[in-house]
């Protein structure tokens, strides 16, 4: 198989073309996705019509699955795929720039999301890259930041456990979902390069800062990393593949399509299997 890779934008993301639909996901291609993924964070593959049982084999070709995410519904096929279906009243959730699920001690280290039904235009999905927001830093507000840690949560998904249970349903999420501090400079397990990680949707404040202090910095880097020069955009065709590194990017679906319907499948794939063990924190 000759995969072709093109890239999209200086800071991250590539097409990737070439992969046959219905060969076998060998040792060989998943190789070649990850080195892909640590060098462009973010894959595009068009016209990859895989069924949820072959993107859950993706999923495990890359890495464990596992992670199920508390507030969506599983596809029949595959337990392990998730169903995004926004329309109508379901306002769309994910117009917030985040990596996924950072309110976990161990985030999951990738998303495959494929496009199943699109509005007939808008629904695209940027991501950004959290190491070109990080080396754009000021280099004195670079040095405070290695210093500091910030604390995760669920984040706006409090509204829908609020309408299905009041402050019961908030308590119960929140204990489901937990919460972690993370630092805000974080290195990437494999490349060991520097990303700043704190999102606008999961970062709640910073430890050791009064709240309007930690409101004022988190606020500063959140425009950050919504400056262009960091993203890639997305515009998805039926059966479009993205597979992205949480690692190190953030992502952002534009709700700007309704009343039309939007739906995706999604594997979270929890641990990279090519990762070096935990001896590996220790050399970056
Ligand atoms: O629907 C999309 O484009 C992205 C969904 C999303 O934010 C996610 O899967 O975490």
């Amino acid at each position: 198989m000759h995969l072709h890779c093109t890239r999209l934008s200086t800071a991250l993301g590539a097409e990737l073309n070439g992969l046959d639909p219905n060969a076998p996901i060998s040792t060989e291609l998943a190789d070649a996705l990850h080195a892909s993924l640590l060098e462009h964070h973010v894959l595009f593959l068009p016209d990859l019509d895989l069924s949820p049982t072959r993107m859950a084999e993706l999923g495990h070709a890359l890495g464990t699955l596992g992670v199920r995410h508390h507030s969506y519904t599983t596809h029949p096929e595959s337990a392990d795929v998730t169903v995004l279906e926004w329309g109508g009243d379901k306002v769309p959730d994910a117009a917030e720039w985040h990596a996924d699920m950072t309110y976990r001690a161990t985030p999951p280290f990738a998303s495959i999301l494929k496009a199943i039904v699109l509005p007939p235009v808008g629904g695209d999905t940027l991501w950004a890259s959290m190491f070109s927001v990080h080396d754009a830093l000021p280099p004195g507000l670079r040095r405070d930041l290695e210093t500091l840690d910030a604390c995760h949560d669920m984040g706006s998904f409090r509204t829908e456990a609020w309408e299905r249970a009041g402050n019961t349903g908030i308590d119960e999420a929140m204990t489901s979902a937990g919460s972690a501090v993370h630092p805000m400079i974080a290195h990437h397990p494999v490349t060991g390069r520097p990303y700043l990680n704190v999102s606008e949707s999961f970062t709640r404040f910073i430890i050791g800062l009064s709240a309007p202090e930690s409101a004022r910095l988190l606020t500063q880097l959140f425009d950050l990393t919504n400056r262009p020069e960091h993203h890639v955009r997305l515009r998805w065709q039926e059966n479009t593949i993205a597979i992205w590194d949480n690692r190190g990017t953030q992502h952002y679906a534009v709700a700007d399509y309704l009343p039309h319907r939007r739906v995706m499948h999604r594997v979270a794939v929890a641990a990279d299997r090519r990762a070096p063990t935990e001896a590996h924190a220790t050399l970056v």
